[in-house]
């Protein structure tokens, strides 16, 4: 599914703004024909955002079910011989959609773009009324997965509040951007464009799915505008001498446009795209860009914000970058889910290398309060075939998504599964299979820092290993001199049992902005110094350790829990993006040079 563009064969219109919106707990909408009728009494909502912090009303922030927008359109008279498709960025994160009463399609993904072909259905003179239902509930069949819990109340209400197993509010609503747009009848269904770099020369693969009848055409240029090459076939390959390779240092983006014509050479559709040349791949333990060891140094990340929550925001999100930039950042982890695609159009621009993850977060056994067990995940039927296949179908539409993105470097498999249990072997061969048919690039799964390597089923499967360590901090809770000791010893032990490199996909503390303490405390800036600062010391005893993520890049929210104080305050930056003392550390080791060859 192609990112919508306007070229002079393609039209888009944002219906991004102010939407009517409604709860519906008792699930009534359907019944009584809101989708034909329109939502009886609206309030405004805007879109995209998540609806949860937008109002004053806790009923609306904590709201679980199903909720309804609404918003009306003209289209263009020119646009009546097209095709033309509703476009959803995302939706968290169960949709239905209807256009001027008829259903068009649905979606049970949060985090990945849907569309519906609506040209049967679309008016020329009238204002099109699109409704969409979304529900937010969380069930074991899905990516995050969770469950509703049900209990009858004292006055004999029943209460329905949500189980979830990861550490994010659980925001919902059109989180990212919605379009119609048109393409001609015959017209390009997908591109998938690959590259390679021998420190020279560059080699541009393209892939092109169109009707068998229209012949495709493809023009590279430089980004000046110059061509520097044109091809035939919907198959074909560029060599592109002295190429400027693309890397974090130097964002170069070739322009690949992309023509479909007839047996007159007349032209039917164009798509052009943003081709960066780079060549990513794991060899003797190091991850090689380009042909020499990088080491990432950044973030994991939230798309998280106040007031809008999950909801894509432009402004927010350069924001962002230029904070990583300044810290000296060259990546960032999309944790704990596929972000909108406009953050990674961005992070080709800007240089940044990126680990792109599912939204496979919270399979992980919990202990049961009764015994102290802990419960299984993948041994006992609690995942079942329908989440594999969820999991399964998610990474296929990632990577079909994102697989043209030169600042995608690494596909992440999942965060933090029970992959102690013999089962998870079975369950991950079958996801790392997809991914090396579908993509060459490496595969990365990320670690709790309770799983130990020589008991890992998964890590031997997958090129690259993540780890989230929090020694200090969840153990030995204030005391670094033990916590260093013992993350010491944990890397020891994955380096001697694995021959792969380590990231360190999280580390980091909850500091409180403004709490000042000596000798440090836990909470306050001198903590997160010292825990970052003895971290560095040893992760730099590591030759296999290839990178270090901070967790988290700045404060997000999540469920109100004893051990969170309004969220996670684990960030670099506050919540409203301005800098903790660490930004600083940070800044000082990133932007000088690490170790040799790094
Ligand atoms: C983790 C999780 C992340 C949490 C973090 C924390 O290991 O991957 O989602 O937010 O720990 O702060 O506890």
């Amino acid at each position: 599914m192609l990112y919508p563009r306007m070229t002079e064969k393609r039209q888009k219109k944002p219906l991004d703004g102010v939407w009517k919106f409604q709860l519906d707990p008792s699930g009534k909408g359907v019944g009584e024909r809101w989708p034909s009728q329109g939502i009886p009494s609206p309030i405004h909502m805007p879109v995209p955002s998540s609806y949860n912090d937008i109002t004053t009303s806790e009923a609306i922030r904590d709201f679980l079910g199903d909720v309804w927008y609404e918003t009306s359109t003209y289209v263009p008279s020119e646009w009546m011989t097209e095709r033309i498709i509703l476009r959803f960025g995302a939706v968290a994160h169960h949709a239905k959609v209807w256009v001027n009463g008829h259903f068009v399609t649905e979606s049970h993904n949060g985090f990945l773009p849907f569309e519906a072909d609506v040209t049967p259905f679309v008016n020329e003179e009238k204002m099109n009324r699109i409704v969409v239902k979304v529900n937010n509930e969380l069930t074991w069949d899905m990516l995050p997965p969770g469950d509703v819990i049900e209990k009858v109340t004292e006055d004999g209400e029943i209460k329905r509040t949500l189980h979830q197993q990861h550490d994010f509010f659980n925001y919902a609503g059109i989180h990212r951007s919605v379009f119609l747009y048109t393409t001609p009848q015959t017209f390009i269904h997908s591109l998938n464009i690959g590259t390679d770099f021998n420190g020279e020369t560059g080699i541009i693969t393209g892939e092109s799915e169109s009707p068998p009848s229209a012949f495709v055409y493809y023009s590279l240029k430089d980004d000046q505008g110059e061509i520097i090459a044109e091809r035939h076939g919907a198959t074909t390959e560029i060599q592109v001498p002295e190429a400027e390779a693309w890397s974090p240092d130097n964002p170069y983006l070739y322009k690949l446009d992309v023509y479909l014509k007839d047996g007159e050479g007349t032209i039917l559709d164009h798509y052009y795209l943003n081709v960066g040349i780079r060549k990513i791949e794991v060899k003797d333990e190091q991850l090689l860009l380009n042909g020499s060891p990088i080491y990432l140094k950044g973030f994991g990340k939230h798309e998280d914000a106040v007031i809008r929550g999950k909801g894509y925001d432009p402004v927010t999100n350069l924001r962002d970058m230029y904070l990583m930039k300044e810290t000296g950042a060259n990546s960032f982890r999309t944790a704990h889910y596929p972000y909108a695609e406009e953050v990674l159009q961005l992070a080709d621009q800007l240089g940044f290398l990126v680990i792109d993850e599912t939204s496979a977060v919270g399979l992980l056994s919990q202990g049961v309060p009764a015994t102290g067990n802990l419960e299984p995940v993948f041994s006992n039927g609690k995942i079942s075939s329908h989440l594999k296949e969820y999991h399964l179908d998610t990474l296929q539409r990632l990577i079909e998504r994102d697989r043209n993105h030169p600042s995608v470097i690494m596909w992440s498999l999942s965060n933090e599964a029970s992959t102690m249990e013999p089962e998870a072997e079975v369950y991950y061969k079958d996801l790392v299979e997809l991914v090396r048919k579908l993509d060459d690039r490496p595969i990365m799964n990320v670690n709790l820092m309770l799983i130990e390597p020589e008991k890992c089923f998964v890590s031997k499967l997958v090129d690259i290993i993540g780890l989230n360590v929090y020694f200090g901090w969840y153990s030995t809770p204030g005391d670094l001199k033990a916590g260093t000791a013992e993350l010491r010893n944990y890397l020891e032990r994955w380096a001697k049992t694995h021959d792969k490199p380590i990231v360190i996909t999280e580390y980091g503390v909850d500091t409180m902005p403004g709490l000042h303490k000596v000798p440090a405390v836990m909470f306050s800036e001198e903590f997160q110094v010292q825990f970052l600062e003895k971290y560095h010391n040893v992760f730099d005893e590591f030759p296999k350790v290839v990178g270090e993520q901070v967790w988290n890049f700045a404060d997000f929210m999540t469920k109100q829990d004893t051990v969170r104080v309004d969220g996670n305050k684990k960030g670099i930056f506050t919540r409203d993006r301005q800098p903790k003392m660490a930004q600083y550390t940070l800044q000082k080791r990133w932007k000088s040079p690490l170790r040799e060859g790094k």
